[in-house]
């Protein structure tokens, strides 16, 4: 299951990501220290999230495989939405500015939850424990 807070421990490629997002230098250096937490709460097909970190709070509602718009800290909209694959999570976002795709997923392994972001051919984790 993947209700619960998670709190990220650590990331990998995450900044080379940001990059290719076009995130500018300085936000990128704050962006890696965010002590991003996210709690998740699903119930059925439906999921509430809130996420908590040093740029901001929001809370997120959504179905599975329906449609919703996010924005990311920095003010950039995606529009998509997630599925539930065996037991990962797979999201498909479209940026409103590009038209570009990103893709995410969440696993649990071991007593970990990986996030994996994927977005023009550059691929990056993070990686969060319950807390
Ligand atoms: C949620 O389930 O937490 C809300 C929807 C998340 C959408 C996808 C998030 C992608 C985040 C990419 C971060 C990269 C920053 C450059």
């Amino acid at each position: 299951t993947f209700n619960g807070t998670w709190k990220v421990d650590r990331s990998e490629n995450y900044e080379k990501f940001m990059e290719v997002m076009g995130i500018n230098m300085v936000k990128r250096k704050l962006a890696s220290h965010d002590n991003l937490k996210i709690t998740l709460e699903q119930t059925g097909d439906k999921f509430h999230v809130k996420e908590v970190s040093t740029f901001r709070t929001v809370e997120i509602d959504f179905t599975l495989g329906v449609n919703f718009e996010y924005s990311l800290a920095d003010g950039t909209e995606l529009s998509g939405s997630w599925l539930m694959e065996g037991d990962m999570l797979k999201g498909t976002f479209t940026r409103k500015d590009n038209g570009k795709v990103l893709t995410t997923t969440r696993k649990i392994i071991g007593d970990e939850l990986v996030q994996s972001y994927s977005y023009e051919g550059c691929e990056a984790k993070r990686i969060f424990k319950r807390g």
